[in-house]
């Protein structure tokens, strides 16, 4: 059985080709600073979306063709569900996919059904995994659909719902460990507040940091040695969420000592309901040792909500892996395409498509990132302008030699500082268009 049976392996035709179904810029074995474009970019799909995904929006119903899905939540379509996003997958050719685990198998109407539902999926997953060669980015609980968590989840007001959750984060830690998951990833979900009139921040965020320390032991007790991350967020579904931004969660981890534990998930579309850019998000990261990995998507500047569409600005992509490259590049992280396809790219090959076009401006904004750096303009520009914390007075401010008085006493004796430089910004501008 085939899904896609007009669809072959999507190949690289160079950036000359006319086809729609092929890369012009992702060649997996292509290698740039000495990395191939596949161990750079780890390309991940997500089964939310992709599998999951019916186009339904607040004005009408899903408009998706899924031919394969009977539509059932029976643990039997879930499995075919899952054997046909390997096919997806592996004609694209993307070496990692991530899931949560409702999206992969149905919840039954107690915890130990919906265990068994699981496990019943998994079993397939495993297998399509050796088949295809295809990982695990990361696993993570659905901790925010079911109306048990209308409160929140480790943030509810309601003990038993906090108890649910971890329960579902136990078992989704042990699939993950069995799919041999690169790592697991909590998003807040519905952790944050609609109103300040009945909420507790003080006790609810101690809730959230018990919780997460919970899971840390528990990967500790059961040998998961994948990297958590923490997705931040600043709204939607709640009006605030508690990981509203990266600044935000550093904080959080640093207050709850869990910052040795986890990095970062950054999602553009996050970021701009943020208000903040996905390079500004991924450098306040990387500067604290904290970039972990990529929710690649983009979002809508005229619409305030996390449209979650698929990225094609190759702009955004070139910051991306700028920052990426500047901390190290992805270890366990990947680039996983947090995003969908639109209510009216309704057919299986807009998934094609979709993919393709953000592998493509990844690829692009790698090769360009790259130029960029052996260039060495930019990063000379950089110097040059903290140089004069080098030596001198500046260096032995940074060393730590002097304090207000002593440098009260050199700035009475010489009256003013030394004049200011230009920050060139729209040379800088300029200089990065002329690699695009
Ligand atoms: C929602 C989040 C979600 C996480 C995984 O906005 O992006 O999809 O990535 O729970
Ligand atoms: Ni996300
Ligand atoms: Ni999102």
């Amino acid at each position: 059985m085939t899904a896609f049976p007009e669809i072959d392996r999507i190949r690289y035709e160079g950036p000359e080709s006319k086809n729609p179904l092929a890369f012009r810029h992702y060649n997996a074995d292509e290698v740039v600073e000495g990395r191939s474009m596949r161990d750079h970019l780890r390309f991940s799909v997500v089964y939310w979306h992709t599998f999951r995904g019916q186009g339904a929006d607040p004005f009408g119903p899903g408009t998706a063709l899924r031919p394969w899905d009977d539509g059932s939540e029976s643990v039997e379509n879930a499995q075919n569900r899952a054997r046909v996003a390997f096919e997806f997958i592996e004609k694209l050719g993307a070496p990692y996919y991530a899931f949560h685990d409702r999206d992969v198998a149905p919840e039954g109407s107690t915890l130990s059904e919906s265990n068994k539902n699981l496990d019943a999926v998994v079993e397939v997953l495993q297998e399509e995994q050796e088949r295809t060669g295809i990982k695990l980015l990361w696993g993570t609980a659905n901790l925010f659909s079911n109306p048990r968590y209308m409160h929140g989840a480790a943030t509810s007001p309601n003990c038993e719902a906090f108890a649910y959750a971890a329960a579902q984060v136990k078992k989704a830690l042990e699939v993950t460990l069995q799919l041999g998951g690169e790592g697991y990833t909590f998003w807040g979900g519905r952790e944050g507040y609609q109103n300040l009139w009945n909420t507790d921040i003080a006790r609810e965020l101690d809730h959230l940091a018990q919780f997460l320390h919970m899971a840390v032991d528990y990967a500790k007790e059961i040998g998961f040695e994948g990297q958590f991350y923490i997705e931040p967020k600043p709204k939607e579904p709640t009006k605030h969420q508690y990981d509203s931004d990266a600044a935000a969660c550093l904080n959080f981890l640093r207050q709850y000592d869990l910052i040795d534990h986890l990095k970062l998930n950054l999602e553009t579309n996050h970021a701009t309901l943020a208000g903040h850019t996905m390079h500004h998000e991924l450098e306040v990261a990387g500067s604290s040792g904290a970039l972990g990995s990529l929710d690649a998507n983009t979002g809508d500047l005229l619409l305030g909500w996390d449209t979650d569409q698929f990225p094609t600005d190759i702009y955004l992509t070139t910051q991306c892996m700028l920052s990426v490259l500047k901390y190290g590049g992805l270890k366990t992280g990947g680039v996983n395409f947090d995003a969908k396809v639109r209510r009216e790219s309704f057919e299986p090959i807009d998934l094609f498509y979709a993919h393709i076009g953000g592998m493509d401006a990844f690829a692009r904004g790698l090769k360009i990132a790259a130029d960029i750096r052996a260039d060495g303009q930019l990063q000379g520009l950089l110097v040059e302008r903290y140089s004069n914390w080098d030596s001198g007075l500046g260096a032995e401010i940074e060393v730590g030699q002097h304090n207000l008085a002593s440098l009260e006493k050199i700035m009475l004796e010489k009256g003013e500082a030394e004049a200011n430089r230009s920050g060139r910004q729209e040379m800088l501008e300029n200089l990065i268009n002329t690699f695009l």
